[in-house]
């Protein structure tokens, strides 16, 4: 099987942990680094650039994953993600050897699965979302678009978290919750009935904080 040849976009914090997450995947090449500032490498992977050269990159059928993390906004995800769709440029998915993601799950284009996360069965996960070092998803899951599922969340089963959430770190979604689009929930809390319009919310149990 040829190898998967991959671009990073964004080369900080988040795209450090994605590197050491997938690099040994022995079915990646990492091509390189794009980023808005100038940098020598990243982890040993070489900087190709800013933004400007991303038309080349697609000529060049390289596949895509974004690694900035945009803690608690998904914005610059979501326009780099479809920056380089509008470009017709594919995107793979990373998935740390590590993960354990069941075959019967199902993971979006431009996702990421970190160190120690855990999959769990006929899980649905959207395109270009993070799900972050030992997150756990239960059973028939689905998580929508440009989600972030921060380090160490548990999401019990046949929960439906919306396009564009964040969950921040160590948070617990009891079964069956949903919530909706575009919804924030601080670090630490814990979500025992449904999110039926946007905001913030943080607590145990959470509560809307604006
Ligand atoms: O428009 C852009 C752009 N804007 C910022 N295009 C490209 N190609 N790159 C852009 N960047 C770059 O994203 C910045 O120049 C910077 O190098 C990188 C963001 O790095 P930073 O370390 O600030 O954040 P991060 O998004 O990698 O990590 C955050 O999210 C993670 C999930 C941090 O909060 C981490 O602590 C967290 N673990």
């Amino acid at each position: 099987m040829s190898k998967k040849q991959v671009v990073l976009i964004g080369g900080g914090g988040h795209c450090k942990s994605v590197i050491e997450a997938i690099q040994s995947d022995e079915h990646i090449d990492f091509i390189g680094v794009v980023d808005a500032q100038k940098l020598e490498n990243v982890l040993g992977v070489a900087y190709l650039g800013d933004d400007s050269i991303l038309q080349d990159l697609v000529n060049q059928h390289y596949q895509f994953l974004i690694t900035v993390g945009n803690i608690g906004a998904p914005n610059l995800r979501i326009k780099l993600f479809d920056k380089i769709k509008s470009l017709n440029g594919l995107f793979t998915t990373g998935i740390s050897p590590n993960a354990l993601v069941a075959k019967s799950s199902s993971i979006g284009e431009g996702t990421v699965i970190m160190q120690h996360a855990i999959v769990n069965a006929e899980v649905v996960i959207g395109k270009n979302c993070i799900i972050n070092s030992k997150a756990l998803l239960e059973h028939e899951t689905t998580i929508g678009d440009h989600v972030h599922i921060s380090t160490g969340v548990i999401v019990n089963g046949q929960c439906k978290i919306g396009n564009n959430c964040f969950i921040g770190s160590g948070s617990v979604i009891g079964n069956n919750v949903t919530i909706a689009d575009n919804s924030i929930i601080g670090a630490g809390s814990v979500v025992l009935k449904d999110i039926k319009e946007a905001g913030t919310f943080f607590g145990q149990p959470a509560r809307k904080f604006k």
